[in-house]
């Protein structure tokens, strides 16, 4: 059979290569077949880490300002198709187009940031110890996989590939088979404009992730993995270092509590706490999972919340107007009905949506909707127990707790086997200080719904992950470090 050229999604070697066979990319909303890619197996992944390893030695070489130079170029390209490249997410993703824009304009600055903080990730001088000085060199750990989730499959790749190649490190892209073709999109687009040498910038689409991670993962020439998506493969990305240690970053599931206290602006809160919960119809892993709202204002803060939740407007990410788009597949929409139907039957009442949405009929109505709709759903009266207070729900499902005092508050949102992001909402200086300083989270949010800025560490404690991304500690992430004593 011939090989469908619009299926060449293989970048590997400097060339654009289609599989020996390809696989159907759906748009979420209608079902509806929208691209094909190449199903990569080993043979391929191996051959592009066989010129990942041929390109590090130059790669490495390269001055840091000629990096800088490559990145900045791919951030002014990415910038300038912005909006071309928040449709080609929306067709294979489903979330709003003002959302899906809004993350590639983040993904620029991310280029960008790297390019910038590249040329500062320099060692130190230790103080003179006897004989003479100590000297501290960081050098790039080596070839580099990245692996990349469907929910934000632009910012995840481009964070991961900015900072790998601001290191010195040739990267490998692995992006989900959900959402394939913005993430090879981006590829394309930062080799194009940085002028990456073959060997540099390499991207693998494939069914079979764990075959294909699995080869690569079995070579100890790959020198650094850095994963995102669920905490049952971050886990046994783990195990499979064994024989051979690699640096290896992760960034796992999340369970994030918000805390409104009394003293909050409630306005504000609820329209940042709706915020941090609907974005991307609830698929973040540092999306609110649990609403903990002080008694004494929870009459006042309830109505303000339905009134946010009741403005939002399904349908699909395309159309003007939407703001909450479908769940990627059906097993997700599964998963969001057990947690609602288990909430219920242990004593939540449904105070907004709890049903499949569909659109409603009349003129002007998009036909063939048919994907996997969920309504908007703010749970109240929950507890503890309910398993929507310890599983990861990942849909737009809201539910809200009730809580005295501030210490009550903050052991319960640490209950959780998670620690990715924790938001704070409160006026008082002293009480949110101490809650900020007592949540085991790696990021907390203070009055903020959008704690993602590529100057500041994203990363997770506990089952959330190890490493961060972002910051200078996102670099650090791809570098070696090696003590230097000297006698003079
Ligand atoms: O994740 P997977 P899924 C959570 C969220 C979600 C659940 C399942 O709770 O409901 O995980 O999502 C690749 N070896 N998050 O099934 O399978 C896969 O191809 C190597 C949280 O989509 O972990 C994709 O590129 N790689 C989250 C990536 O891993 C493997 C983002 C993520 O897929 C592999 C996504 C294997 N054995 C899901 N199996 C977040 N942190 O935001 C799959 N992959």
């Amino acid at each position: 059979m011939p090989v469908d050229p619009s299926t060449a999604t293989l970048l590997i070697d400097g060339e654009w290569r289609a599989g020996a066979s390809a696989f159907e990319v759906v748009d979420p909303a209608t079902l509806e077949v929208v691209a094909r890619a190449a199903d990569a197996g080993p043979q391929e992944a191996l051959a592009a880490l066989d010129a990942a390893c041929a390109a590090a030695p130059s790669w490495r070489e390269t001055t840091a300002e000629d990096r800088a130079t490559r990145l900045r170029a791919a951030a002014s390209r990415v910038r300038a198709r912005a909006d071309e490249l928040a449709a080609l997410m929306t067709g294979e993703n489903g979330k709003p187009l003002h959302e899906a824009r809004g993350e590639i304009m983040g993904s620029a600055r991310m280029l960008d940031w790297a390019a910038e903080e590249g040329r500062r990730a320099d060692g130190r001088v230790t103080a003179r110890a006897a004989g003479g000085p100590g000297l501290v060199l960081r050098s790039p750990v080596g070839p580099a996989l990245a692996i990349t989730p469907w929910n934000f499959p632009a910012s995840m790749l481009v964070r991961k590939v900015a900072l790998a190649l601001a290191a010195g490190c040739p990267v490998i892209v692995k992006p989900a088979e959900q959402t394939p073709m913005i993430g090879t999109e981006l590829v394309r687009l930062i080799a194009e404009a940085g002028e990456l040498p073959p060997g540099v910038l390499q991207s693998i689409t494939t069914t079979r992730p764990a075959e294909v991670v699995g080869a690569l993962l079995a070579d100890p020439r790959l020198r650094k993995v850095s994963f995102t998506g669920s905490t049952d493969v971050g886990l046994s990305l783990i195990r499979a270092t064994e024989g051979h240690l690699r640096r290896t970053s992760l960034e796992l599931g999340g369970h994030s509590p918000a805390i409104v206290f009394d003293d909050a602006d409630l306005p504000a809160a609820a329209a940042a706490a709706a915020a941090a919960k609907f974005a991307n119809a609830g698929q973040s892993c540092i999306a609110v999972n649990r609403l903990f709202v002080q008694r004494g204002v929870y009459e006042a803060f309830l109505p303000l919340l339905l009134e946010r939740v009741a403005a939002l407007r399904p349908g699909h990410g395309a159309d003007e107007g939407t703001t909450l788009g479908p769940l990627i597949d059906f097993a997700g929409l599964d998963k969001v009905e057990r947690h609602v139907a288990d909430a219920v039957k242990r004593g939540a009442t449904v105070a907004a949506g709890g049903r499949r949405w569909t659109p409603p009929p009349g003129e002007g109505a998009r036909p063939g909707l048919t994907g996997a709709f969920y309504e908007p759903t703010v749970l109240t009266g929950a507890d503890d127990s309910m398993l929507i207070s310890s599983e990861e729900t990942f849909g737009p499902v809201l539910p809200v707790y009730l809580f005295d005092d501030d210490d009550e508050a903050i052991e319960r949102a640490n209950a959780t086997e998670y620690g990715l992001a924790a938001y704070v909402f409160g006026s008082g200086l002293a009480r949110v200080w101490r809650a900020v300083d007592r949540l085991e989270f790696g990021i907390v949010a203070v009055n903020d719904a959008a704690p993602v800025r590529p100057e500041l560490p994203f990363g997770g404690m506990k089952n959330s992950g190890q490493e961060r991304e972002g910051g200078s500690e996102g670099i650090d992430a791809y570098l070696e470090t090696k003590s230097v004593s000297m006698k003079l």
